[in-house]
């Protein structure tokens, strides 16, 4: 078990790491920048230690000044939350070569997911569906190239296998552009990720972001937890997530969540994991896998009674998996709304002092929150505030509790994203279930 734990990051996930370290009698260290001296976490932390300035990369990247942090303060596993260093492999490397216990799979399994060719690859061997496309990074003869996109057909997308999240790549529509576009995807990738490796895939034209969370424990035990749907999205943003995914049956559900728990042991996972897919005309096609706990990982907590964070901290702490996949029983609906300090017509980040804040509450309401009346949200990070999340036995009560919750949340002083949540929340489309990635997006044009 361990026994005292180093928290990698700021802002809502640090506090849901927190909680779930002291739950668990594990002593917190908060590292934390110079902009978050007043971080809520930081306050309950048993101990906290400044690591730099505001610029990410000289804090919260600043990967020689966690790790002494670790040492000074005796930590002994650290958890990297997400974003920020969370799917860096090279620091999951670092991290265990400093004899500490990073909070995660092992850096391999990190690499392998993180190269989409290989991680793609490693899918196939287990039987996960995978989209359409070629057999691994696309070969330097262009004659194979034209066989390869013809034989797929058109439309198709080139992607970078450094890429991921929406990042380095391009649809090509038809021949007389392929050689060229894939030039120009090698280039942008050659810059961006230091590799022009790029693979190419069906384009799918209407498809859903349809995600399955599994956990694993690198000792031969594997569960899935079902499916969220996180279509709702614009540029790659996720707005609002729930699960289950509406209209996919269970046994489809428990078909896909099997061949990820098989792609897991196949693989040694440890730890919890997405696999994200595209969902169009009623299949799942692999497109990537995280190696971390996501931003929406409560609505799988609502509708399955798994603590997530608390089973991360008890896998990196030597435990086998306490659940078997019998045992998992998915009940109710979940929804999550990310509220952001943003402009809510530019969308542009609005940090600044919050004047008021009232967190909505009753039964099957959950916020998820680092902010507080008199908080200032500093200009330097992600603009998320916090996560509201309603369950409730179906799919339409859980929608009335969030259309309840967004009425009683207050945010005074700063621009935020919740009269939009109010607008989707009441949104015919939205409220019929199982909208498009394209949708938010196609809403927002016609409305401005
Ligand atoms: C696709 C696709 C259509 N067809 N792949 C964007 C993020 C990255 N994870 C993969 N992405 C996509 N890959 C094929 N073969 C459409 C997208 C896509 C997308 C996917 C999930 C959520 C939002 C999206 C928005 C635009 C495009």
């Amino acid at each position: 078990m361990l026994e005292k734990v180093l928290i990698a990051n700021r802002g809502e996930i640090a506090l849901r790491v927190l909680r779930a370290c002291k739950e668990l009698g594990i002593k917190t260290v908060a590292v934390h920048s110079t902009a978050d001296r007043d971080l809520k976490h930081v306050r309950l932390a048993d101990e906290a230690v400044c690591i730099g300035p505001p610029p990410s990369a000289q804090s919260y990247l600043n990967v020689p000044s966690i790790i002494s942090v670790a040492e000074l303060t005796n930590a002994d596993g650290i958890h990297p939350g997400y974003g920020f260093l969370s799917e860096n492999a090279d620091f999951a490397e670092q991290v265990e070569k400093s004899g500490f216990t990073f909070i995660g799979p092992t850096a391999d399994t990190i690499r392998l997911m993180g190269d989409k060719v290989s991680a793609k690859q490693q899918m196939q061997r287990t039987g996960v569906p995978t989209v359409p496309g070629s057999e691994g990074a696309l070969p330097d003869d262009p004659d194979e190239v034209i066989r390869i996109a013809r034989d797929i057909g058109f439309p198709v997308i080139v992607k970078a296998a450094a890429g991921g999240g929406g990042r380095g790549m391009r649809v090509v529509h038809n021949e007389e552009v392929l050689l060229s576009s894939i030039q120009v995807t090698q280039s942008e990738a050659q810059a961006a990720f230091g590799s022009p490796v790029v693979y190419m895939e069906k384009f799918l034209q209407r498809p859903r972001h349809v995600e399955i969370q599994v956990l694993a424990d690198g000792q031969g035990n594997a569960v899935h937890l079902g499916d969220r749907d996180c279509s709702l999205q614009r540029r790659h943003q996720k707005v609002i997530e729930e699960a289950p995914a509406p209209g996919i049956d269970d046994a489809l559900r428990n078909e896909i969540g099997d061949a990820c728990v098989r792609a897991c042991l196949d693989m040694g996972y440890r730890g919890a994991g997405t696999f994200e897919f595209l969902f169009e005309d009623n299949g799942f096609y692999f497109i990537e896998m995280n190696t971390r706990v996501q931003v929406e990982h409560p609505v799988t907590e609502m509708i399955s009674g798994v603590d997530i964070v608390r089973e991360q901290l008890l896998i990196a702490g030597g435990a086998p998996l306490s659940i078997k996949q019998e045992d998992v029983s998915l009940k109710g609906h979940s929804i999550e709304c990310r509220i952001n300090a943003e402009d809510p017509r530019t969308f542009m980040p609005s940090p600044g002092t919050i004047k008021t804040f009232h967190a909505p509450g009753g039964h099957g309401v959950r916020v998820d929150s680092h902010v507080y009346s008199g908080y200032t949200v500093p200009p330097h990070y992600d603009s998320l505030i916090g996560k509201l999340i309603t369950f409730a036995d179906t799919r339409e009560a859980a929608l009335i509790k969030m259309r309840q919750a967004l009425d009683e949340l207050v945010v005074d002083g700063i621009r935020t994203n919740a009269a939009l949540h109010r607008e989707l929340v009441t949104d015919s489309s939205f409220m019929a279930g199982g909208v498009s990635i394209h949708y938010l997006e196609s809403k927002l044009e016609h409305e401005r």
